[in-house]
Order: C-alpha cells, then sequence, then structure tokens
C-alpha cells in the first residue's frame, strides 16, 4: 500500500482456533496502511518455535507484537520476555471460564515485562493500540489516526438517529388500548 508504515506488526494467536478472532487486528492494522503478519505459535506447546519468532521479531521490521491466547494464557508474557518491542495481549474467551483466565494470565504480569492488555476478544483494539504507538513517529498513521477518531462522532450521532426512529415507530411503555366500560 502506498504510504505504508515503515514499521509492521506481528500479530501471533496459540492455536488455530484463536486465529478468527485475532483477524480483526489484522484487518484493523490494514484500514490504517500498516502490514502485519498472522502467525500460530505457542508458548507451551512449541516453545523454542515462540521465542525465536520473538526474538527475531525486531530485526524483522516488526515495530509491535499482538499476541493473542486463551486458557493459561502465557504466550504474551513469554514473547514480551525475549523482545523489547511493545507486546500488546488480547485475551481470548476460549474454554468454560470465557477469557476470564486469560485476562487474568495476560494482565498480571510482573513488573519489569509489561504486556499492555486489551479486553477479552478485543483485537481490534490491540491494534488500534499499535497504530497510537506507531502514530508518535509516523505522520500517515497519525493523519489516518486523527480522521479515524474524529469521525467517532458522526457513527454515535447515526446510533443515535436509528435509536430515536425506532423509539418513535415502537414506543415502549405506550398504553395499550383501553376498552370503555360503561353507559
Ligand atoms: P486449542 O483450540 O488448540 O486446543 O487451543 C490457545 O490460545 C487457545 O485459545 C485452546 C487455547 O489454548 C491457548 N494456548 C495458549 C498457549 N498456547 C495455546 N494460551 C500459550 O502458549 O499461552
Amino acid at each position: 500500500m502506498a504510504g505504508a508504515s515503515p514499521f509492521s506488526v506481528l500479530i501471533l494467536c496459540g492455536s488455530d482456533s484463536d486465529a478468527a478472532t485475532m483477524t480483526a487486528a489484522a484487518r484493523t492494522l490494514a484500514d490504517f496502511g500498516i502490514e502485519w503478519d498472522l502467525r500460530v505459535s505457542s508458548a507451551h506447546r512449541a516453545p523454542d518455535r515462540t521465542i525465536e519468532l520473538a526474538r527475531t521479531a525486531a530485526d524483522r521490521g516488526y515495530g509491535a507484537i499482538i499476541a493473542g491466547a486463551g486458557l493459561a494464557a502465557h504466550l504474551p508474557g513469554v514473547v514480551a520476555s525475549v523482545t523489547i518491542l511493545p507486546v500488546i495481549g488480547v485475551p481470548l474467551s476460549a474454554g468454560p471460564m470465557r477469557g476470564t483466565d486469560a485476562l487474568h494470565a495476560i494482565v498480571q504480569m510482573p513488573r519489569g515485562i509489561p504486556v499492555a492488555t486489551v479486553g477479552i476478544d478485543n483485537a481490534a483494539n490491540a491494534a488500534l493500540l499499535a497504530v497510537r504507538i506507531f502514530a508518535l513517529a509516523d505522520a500517515d498513521v497519525r493523519a489516518r489516526l486523527e480522521a479515524y477518531v474524529e469521525a467517532l462522532p458522526a457513527g454515535v450521532e447515526a446510533a443515535d438517529a436509528r435509536v430515536q426512529e425506532q423509539l418513535a415507530a415502537d414506543p415502549p411503555g405506550s398504553p395499550t388500548p383501553t376498552t370503555t366500560t360503561g353507559g
């Protein structure tokens, strides 16, 4: 893409079962002209491979890593321990605890190795955080980010207009027709 950012983002997920959710990060980055690669690698199941991917990421031109995992989600923390790139963790709602297990695992990093953590399944916000980081040094990304933020209120206006229209067409709590008695 013309005007593409000099940095790209490495998106990692712990399993192919995470890939559909994590694709939202890829879509969002593409909207901002930021290139990305999405790779499956598990710190639990393939630690050497995962560490190699993370350790070499900066030299391969990545400016940030987004790591999504569910359950006992060690992937983002392990990745952050072998790179100085900013790492953004996405807790995924795999399993019976619906992502609260992964949220706690990702957000509760010990001092020294931070992982920026977004909401459960919110891969788009992870991408937007990477966009904000890149915008500090990239005027094109910054301009796209400013346009995106400026457009948000219009989306709220449109949502409000839709709700007002629905309420006018079908008002809740309007009195049900009463039958007049007597006479
Ligand atoms: P499977 O569907 O492959 O059994 O994976 C994945 O992110 C996925 O959400 C189930 C879940 O296990 C997670 N997983 C991790 C790690 N590796 C896989 N949390 C890791 O290294 O942290």
